[in-house]
């Protein structure tokens, strides 16, 4: 707040009403990067206590906010320059939104006149017509006055039932409003219980139990809401004390360790045609999970429901029934429903069937033997399967530290070799498979969580955030990149089918040394040809904390392309 000197009333303005009110509701680090009208506004948040994390582009500082939102039930901020800045974070925001990640992508913005009238302002855009149908609510605040409503309103909608990404448009003028300091601190809102429970009713709770009771080959399915709703003990425990099988999405790896005994996870292509009930806990039925029927789910034809019946905890009732019937739909937030059914199912809960329980730990035991097989080669040159032994081991001895991972067979090979041990330790491409998402997300978990960070990336993923190392060594953030170098996108191998000289569109330049990229902002780089070498480095990073990049050096015949989603490419009709 700012004494005005000649009347001696405290006066405050735009700038420090937005810090004040973030500030209220605990809000206490913004991802961004300046510009006009917003860099004075940076300056006077770190002044106040905010930690300001600056990125290199926007769409990096979008993704820090987007993970941190997920990390923390908060929504994590980024703030943007208007229309191009604005447009570069749009991405991170329309991806949180798909992803049910709270965040808030705050942008500042041209004059409201000049912008109606399509008068060629600086940076002129409309932005929040264009933000609006990619997040779940757009405001804008013309007057100061409105600042506490409008970031109040803004957390509500980020955070408070399915959550999502919101966006908050404050244009250049109202930074420099001012108004009186006591009317403005009394403008201002702390949001009182920003994401209500929602308690599931008890029919829909009873419907549930009854379907789960009369199963004989029930299965539970974890998806990135669970690991949201940080209802891990109560999770594990309907597991363990219901003895059902279970199954984690990507980001749902390590809400219980992956090597519990009842995940189902090295058995999957058995367990989704083989159940007769399937327990969904913060997970759709989309693509990801072949929208619950067709071969997947044993269907006969590929629209053709397997069978199953569908029990689906979720926050948003309009989820049920997105692509097959849900028998006993369960609307709440994980947490109420989950502890709903834990007071239901008491202590004398059946077992699942012996025959079921046991042809799964056969398939497990198969299919792991054939992976510790695989694992256990160590050819030259170093392949996905190597190298990933390696990476495994180093997150079995530090279970705490959060692997971010992309890539297209990076990121496969990966989420099935390397189990996680805790929950919200693995973070990824999620529901739309992007790229680009590595080094903010690397950024933000370290920053956010303080633990180590150990990043995973393809070589074509890496390059969508690549120039974020700068960031990672600018605030020395214990960020060890990983990227599997196998000269291309997919893989390395491609000709042009001209002849000419251009290369093929999927390929790079080969042998590029990414560890060189690290070395120029003063960071640890590292050349690793074989898993001995990958070891030492990676190693070498978690006992140092220090920024590192090893350029981990990958056979460019190894892979597929698309990784294990080559069935969606389009095939053309046409015979050359
Ligand atoms: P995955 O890709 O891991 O399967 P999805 O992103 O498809 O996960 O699904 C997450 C689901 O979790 C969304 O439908 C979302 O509405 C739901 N969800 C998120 N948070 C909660 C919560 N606290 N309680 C209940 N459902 C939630
Ligand atoms: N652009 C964006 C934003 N997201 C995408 N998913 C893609 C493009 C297409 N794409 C994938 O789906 S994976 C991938 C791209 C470009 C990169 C695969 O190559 P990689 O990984 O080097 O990262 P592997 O391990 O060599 O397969």
């Amino acid at each position: 707040m700012d004494m005005t000197t000649d009347t001696q009333v405290e006066v405050t303005d735009g700038f420090h009403l937005v810090i004040d009110a973030l500030k209220l509701n605990g809000i206490n680090t913004i991802f961004g990067l300046p510009g006009i009208p917003i860099t004075d506004f940076t300056r006077k948040a770190q002044a106040e206590g905010i930690r300001v994390i600056s990125f290199r582009h926007e769409q990096n500082d979008g993704n820090a906010a987007a993970i941190a939102g997920f990390l923390t039930q908060r929504p994590g901020i980024c703030l943007t320059v208007s229309a191009p800045g604005f447009l570069n974070g749009l991405t991170a925001l329309a991806n949180a939104t798909t992803n049910c990640f709270p965040m808030i992508l705050i942008s500042g913005s041209s004059e409201r006149e000049i912008v109606d009238l399509q008068q060629g302002d600086y940076e002129e855009m409309d932005q929040l017509a264009i933000a609006k149908p990619l997040c779940k609510a757009a405001f804008r605040v013309l007057h100061a006055e409105d600042i506490g409503v409008a970031v109040a309103r803004a957390i509500r909608a980020a955070v408070s039932g399915r959550p999502g990404g919101v966006y908050l448009d404050l244009p250049a003028k109202m930074f420099a409003q001012t108004m009186d300091g006591a009317a403005g601190k009394k403008s201002l809102i702390e949001v009182v219980d920003p994401a209500p429970r929602q308690i599931p009713s008890q029919e829909a709770v009873q419907r549930a139990l009854e379907l789960l009771k009369t199963a004989k080959r029930p299965l539970i399915l974890l998806g990135k809401g669970a690991a949201y709703a940080q209802a891990d003990a109560n999770i594990r425990a309907l597991i363990e004390e219901t003895g059902i099988p279970y199954l984690p999405m990507s980001m749902a790896k390590g809400i219980l360790p992956d090597t519990h005994e009842q995940s189902a996870a090295a058995a999957r292509s058995f367990v989704l045609p083989g159940a007769d009930v399937v327990l969904l806990i913060g997970a759709r039925l989309n693509w990801l999970r072949s929208y619950g029927k067709g071969k997947t789910w044993g269907g006969k034809g590929h629209k053709d429901p397997g069978g199953q019946k569908f029990i689906q905890i979720d926050i948003w009732p309009q989820e049920m029934d997105s692509n097959v019937r849900i028998d006993a739909p369960l609307v709440g937030d994980i947490g109420s429903c989950v502890s709903a059914l834990l007071a239901g199912i008491g202590s004398g809960w059946p077992k699942p069937p012996a025959d079921w329980l046991g042809a799964i730990a056969e398939r497990k035991d198969k299919n792991l033997a054939k992976m510790a097989e695989t694992l256990a080669k160590n050819p030259t040159p170093m392949n996905f399967h190597s190298a990933l032994n390696v990476v495994r081991d180093i997150i079995k001895a530090n279970p705490d530290a959060i692997l971010v991972n992309e890539g297209a067979n990076a990121l496969d090979f990966t989420r099935s070799i390397v189990d996680m041990y805790k929950p919200r330790k693995r973070l990824d491409v999620g529901t739309w498979g992007i790229m680009g998402i590595g080094m903010g997300f690397a950024v933000s978990a370290a920053v956010v969580t303080g633990e180590s960070v150990i990043a995973i990336e393809g070589d074509s993923a890496f390059g969508f955030s690549g120039m974020e190392v700068e960031t990672i060594c600018r605030y020395n953030l214990p960020v060890c990149v990983v990227v599997f170098n196998n000269n291309g996108v997919y893989r390395g191998t491609d000709v042009n089918p001209a002849g000419g000289p251009d290369v093929a569109p999927t390929v790079f330049v080969k042998d590029a040394r990414y560890d060189k990229l690290i070395e120029a902002f003063g960071g640890v780089g590292m050349h690793a040809t074989n898993p001995a070498e990958l070891r030492k480095g990676m190693e070498e990073a978690i006992r140092s904390r220090k920024p590192t990049l090893i350029n981990a050096v990958i056979d460019e015949t190894a892979g597929t392309e698309s990784g294990r989603i080559t069935s969606l490419n389009p095939q053309s009709a046409k015979k050359k």
